[in-house]
């Protein structure tokens, strides 16, 4: 017999997973309104890093010191067609704006707060002066609302960081307060990369049809992001065959995230602590970004269309809804007429596995809350993908590969195929 909450939880399960409307299933994976740009020509003689749907702060230099402008302030923001939010972030967009600079410069930072509470900025694994260090109350007064502060110190290290508040931290960092912050390093690389990405991983609980990210959530998200995006909206990272290219990963979500990357195995190069000595690289082909940690894995580009993506599988859909009933085996055709007398347009699912379930968004049998992604979505050149979340594509081309190339033309003869029978005289 079923019962009244697992009637609810069921019928909450099919609008939790069904959620989108046609024309958003079929959302190529193809960067939308992505301002995917490198800061000009480079900086100190490195390439510039490339924020995947994102870009890098601007600056101005003034007697000998690089200023920034760092704007805290609610904005709107789009996971990808079928969710926005009311975010707090930076300069327009979450994550805020990429920092760049070179080590020993001397910078100054003017925070601005429009958001509705205090806020500060903590410069998350940057060496300075004790009353840089943003911590509200202990190290500066709270950056009230409408006020401008001004940080200033000297870089005096070089690797992959991160800044994000320390007042509130909960929500404004629930919100979408988060950026990264790059330090290049002052000589130049030994082993100089021709590609540098930047990609910040966050978690957000954004309740079906409601518009505002929940903080209180400790485990259960429901949308697991790059750079505040979810494939397949997350801005492909492209490049030459042959070259050497370095992902940059940070993490300030509240899970840990090991990152895989197909088609290579990678070094592990270095973290918050710079560039590391060669000696000290490991390969690998999954490495986990822990809370609050930094890693930069760089490898040399095979050509192909190579998935990069959480290996914590339920990191890879979105909205999906927890603590469901198992279906898995399920005949619920008796029980789904009986369901449907109280909840018109019940859809039961899961009896054969969850891939029906973008084939069936896909078709537009499915429809569910306002602003919610489908779990499982895009489109590959062979059908569907059935991923989400924290997934994307690093797309590898012998010539230059623009923005976005297109789907990968595999040479003939080297796809995966179906045959018509299986030889009679293969071991079991
Ligand atoms: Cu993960």
């Amino acid at each position: 017999m079923i019962n009244r909450r697992q009637l609810l939880l069921g019928s909450a399960a099919s609008l939790m997973a069904a959620s989108l409307k046609p024309e958003q299933a079929r959302a190529q994976t193809a960067p939308d309104n992505a301002s995917t740009e490198a800061s000009a020509s480079g900086i100190g003689g490195h390439p510039g890093v490339i924020t995947p749907n994102g870009r890098s702060l601007g600056w101005r230099e003034r007697n000998g010191v690089k200023e920034f402008h760092l704007i805290a302030e609610e904005v709107e923001h789009e996971f990808g067609p079928g969710t926005r939010i009311k975010a707090w972030g930076y300069n327009g967009g979450t994550p805020g704006p990429t920092i760049e600079a070179v080590e020993g410069d001397r910078v100054r930072f003017y925070v601005s707060n429009r958001l509705p509470e205090p806020t500060t900025v903590h410069w998350h694994g940057l060496l300075l002066p004790n009353g840089m260090d943003g911590v509200a109350g202990l190290t500066q007064p709270s950056i009230q609302p409408g006020e401008t502060f001004v940080y200033e110190f000297t870089l005096r290290q070089h690797g992959t960081f991160m800044y994000h508040p320390h007042a509130d931290e909960m929500v404004q960092m629930a919100l979408g307060m988060k950026g990264m912050f790059i330090i290049h390093p002052r000589e130049p690389d030994p082993e100089p990369v021709d590609r540098d990405y930047a990609i910040l991983l966050h978690n957000w609980a954004v309740h079906p049809g409601t518009y505002r990210p929940d903080p209180a959530i400790m485990q259960d998200f429901d949308l697991w992001t790059m750079n505040s995006k979810v494939f397949p909206h997350i801005a492909p990272m492209v490049a030459r065959t042959g070259e050497r290219v370095r992902i940059r990963i940070g993490n300030l979500s509240m899970w840990n995230h090991p990152m895989h990357i197909h088609g290579v195995k990678f070094d592990v190069t270095g973290s918050e602590g710079g560039r590391w000595p060669r000696n000290q690289w490991r390969q690998e082909v999954t490495e986990i970004v822990g809370v609050g940690q930094a890693r930069d894995l760089e490898f040399i580009a095979e050509p192909g269309d190579w998935a990069i993506h959480c290996h914590m599988t339920h990191h890879t859909m979105n909205a999906m809804g927890h603590d469901l009933p198992n279906t898995l085996g399920v005949d619920q055709s008796e029980l789904a007429g009986r369901i449907r007398q109280l909840v018109p347009g019940y859809m039961p699912m899961g009896e054969h596995g969850m891939a029906e379930h973008q084939g069936h968004v896909d078709a537009g049998h499915m429809t569910g809350p306002d602003n919610t992604m489908p779990m499982m979505t895009g489109q590959g050149p062979h059908g569907n993908m059935e991923m989400g979340g924290m997934f994307t594509l690093i797309k590898v081309r012998d010539e230059e590969p623009g923005e976005d190339p297109g789907w990968y033309q595999a040479p003939e003869g080297t796809v995966a195929r179906r045959v018509d029978s299986v030889p009679d005289d293969l071991p079991s």
